[in-house]
Order: structure tokens, then C-alpha cells, then sequence
């Protein structure tokens, strides 16, 4: 496996970085997960746009413009012949000393592009739906770190994976601090109640998750309603229909949510519909290349 490493593609057992690199010492620094889908990397100009959203939030300079960084993941793709992936871009402040000022690291930022494989859940969690359950760690306050800078600090989501696997169960849904429904871990949350698709607004320390605009836009072109609204834990007991999306995880239903049985018990009509829908979506918006 090669792997893109400020501007050179290395060996994985060559791709090493300082442990004096802040995003080691600190998570300071923002990433994004990407997938490429039969020769077609998925939304990418939307991924870099965020990349440079978060960065720019943080001051974080990325040594690439937009355009050669598409370019960069696309040569990692190629270079390990890899049609279908999962790709990492991280950007970190780069090596400095032992103090949190970002100024310090005089050198140049940390740049890694990792193209591999990735299965989340198991196929059958696809079909049979997935259980989750609230966690007692709420999602970071907005004005202490935004949930829509990607950052490299993790904890809050890791701190509430971690409840949800003690528990026995494989996915968390986060509460804001208002006690509202935020998201899970690393995905997105998504109702159907009355045939209308209801999502938290991004506002309420929710990231604004590409797979969740994409379905977004697949519902209105589907003709139903969207809503983009707050939710109650009790909301999403008494909703028809539950799923959850991200790039990583992609849809995956939700079953049951605190022990409450959501609709049938079964992933939902309109959940199957906007599977398959997103699976088309996959095959055509993005950036072609080839092996
Ligand atoms: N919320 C959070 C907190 C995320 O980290 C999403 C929603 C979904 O966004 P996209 O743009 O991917 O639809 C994410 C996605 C994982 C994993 O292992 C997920 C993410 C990052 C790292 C790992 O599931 N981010």
C-alpha cells in the first residue's frame, strides 16, 4: 500500500510523521473520510470544499489548492489500483514544540491521503436494521468546537462510542446540550413519520454530512417532504422510519432506539427506496478515473 505523504507517495511502513506534530500532540488539525465508488470518488469537490471549510475555521493553511488536492487523492487511488475505497485526507499543523501555539510549528503543515477498504457494519445489519442508544456524553457545544469543523479532536464522539459499546450496543445517538437529538458518532440521524423525512438542522451540534445533504436531495426529488427540524428522543419513538447516513457507514436503518420498537421493527419502505436511490447517486456524482 502507498501512501500520500506531503506531496510523495511512500511505502505504508515509510508514511511517518513527527511525534512532535500537533495533530499527534494535540488533535490539532481536520480530515475527511471519502469514498470511491467503481472508478468514481463520490462527491469530492464537496469533501475538499469541507476540508478547507474546517481548516480555514482553525487557521490551518493546506499546502495544496483545492483543485491539486482532488488531484492528489485521485493519484493515491491510482496508485494502489483501488476502484472501490475509503479515503483518508488528513491535514495537520505539522511538527512544533511542546506548546499548544499553533505558531510554533514553523515548518510545514502534515498532508496524508490513505486509500483502503472499509466495511463498517456487516451486510446483514443492512437488512435486518440496527439497534442504538442514548448516551450520557452530549455532542460538543457549539461555541466551545463546532461539530462542523472536522476536526482531528474526536473525543467527544469516542468518549460516546465507547458508552454505547459498553452497553452492548454498535452505534451511540448523541443528545446536544439542550437535550435535543444531535447525531450519532460518525453519522448522521434521519425519521420518516406521516411519509415526511425530519433531520436535525445543522445548528444543533449536527455536521452538516454530505451523505445527508445527498439524501436530502434524493427525498425531494423523490417528492417528500423534507424537514430539517428538532427533535425529541420521543420523536424518535413514535417515528414510522429511522436510519442513519454517513460516508463510512453509508444508510444503514435503525430499528429500535432505548429499547422503543421503531414502526414495524424492520427497515422502512421509504428507507429501502432511499437506499437504492443512493446507491444510483453513487454511480454518477463525482470524479471519474481510472486504474
Ligand atoms: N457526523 C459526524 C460527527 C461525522 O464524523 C458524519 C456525521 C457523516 O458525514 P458524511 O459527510 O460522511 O456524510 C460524520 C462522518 C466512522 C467515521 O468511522 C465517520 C466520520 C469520520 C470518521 C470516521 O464512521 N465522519
Amino acid at each position: 500500500m502507498k501512501i500520500y505523504l506531503n506531496g510523495k507517495l511512500v511505502d505504508k511502513n515509510d508514511a511517518k510523521i513527527s511525534v512532535f506534530d500537533h495533530g499527534y500532540l494535540y488533535g490539532d488539525g481536520v480530515f475527511e473520510g471519502i469514498r470511491a465508488y467503481d472508478g468514481l470518488v463520490f462527491k469530492l469537490k464537496e469533501h475538499v470544499d469541507r476540508l478547507f471549510e474546517s481548516a480555514h475555521s482553525i487557521m490551518l493553511h493546506c499546502p495544496l489548492p483545492k483543485k491539486e488536492l482532488e488531484k492528489a487523492v485521485i493519484k493515491t487511488l491510482k496508485k494502489n489500483k483501488l476502484k472501490d475505497a475509503y479515503i483518508r485526507v488528513v491535514l495537520s499543523r505539522g511538527a512544533g514544540d511542546l506548546g499548544l501555539d499553533p505558531r510554533k510549528c514553523k515548518g510545514q503543515e502534515t498532508l496524508v491521503i490513505i486509500a483502503d477498504k472499509i466495511n463498517l457494519y456487516p451486510r446483514e445489519l443492512y437488512q435486518k436494521g440496527m439497534e442504538i442508544i442514548t448516551v450520557p456524553t452530549v455532542r460538543n457545544i457549539p461555541e466551545a468546537l463546532n461539530p462542523q469543523i472536522k476536526s482531528l479532536n474526536y473525543l467527544n464522539n469516542i468518549l460516546a462510542k465507547i458508552e454505547a459499546v459498553n452497553c452492548g450496543y454498535q452505534e451511540a445517538l448523541m443528545l446536544d446540550h439542550l437535550g435535543y437529538v444531535a447525531e450519532c458518532t460518525g453519522d448522521n440521524i434521519f425519521v420518516v413519520k406521516g411519509g415526511e423525512l425530519y433531520t436535525p438542522p445543522q445548528c444543533m451540534g449536527t455536521l452538516r454530512g454530505i451523505t445527508r445533504d445527498t439524501v436530502l436531495e434524493i427525498a425531494k426529488k423523490m417528492k417528500i417532504p423534507t424537514h430539517e427540524h428538532v427533535l425529541t428522543r420521543h420523536e424518535l419513538f413514535i417515528s414510522d422510519e429511522c436510519f442513519l447516513t454517513g460516508t463510512a457507514a453509508e444508510i444503514v436503518p435503525v430499528v429500535r432506539v432505548d429499547g422503543r420498537t421503531i414502526g414495524s421493527g424492520h427497515p422502512g419502505t421509504h428507507t429501502k427506496k432511499i437506499m437504492r436511490r443512493f446507491q444510483q447517486a453513487t454511480k454518477k456524482d463525482g470524479v471519474k478515473y481510472t486504474v
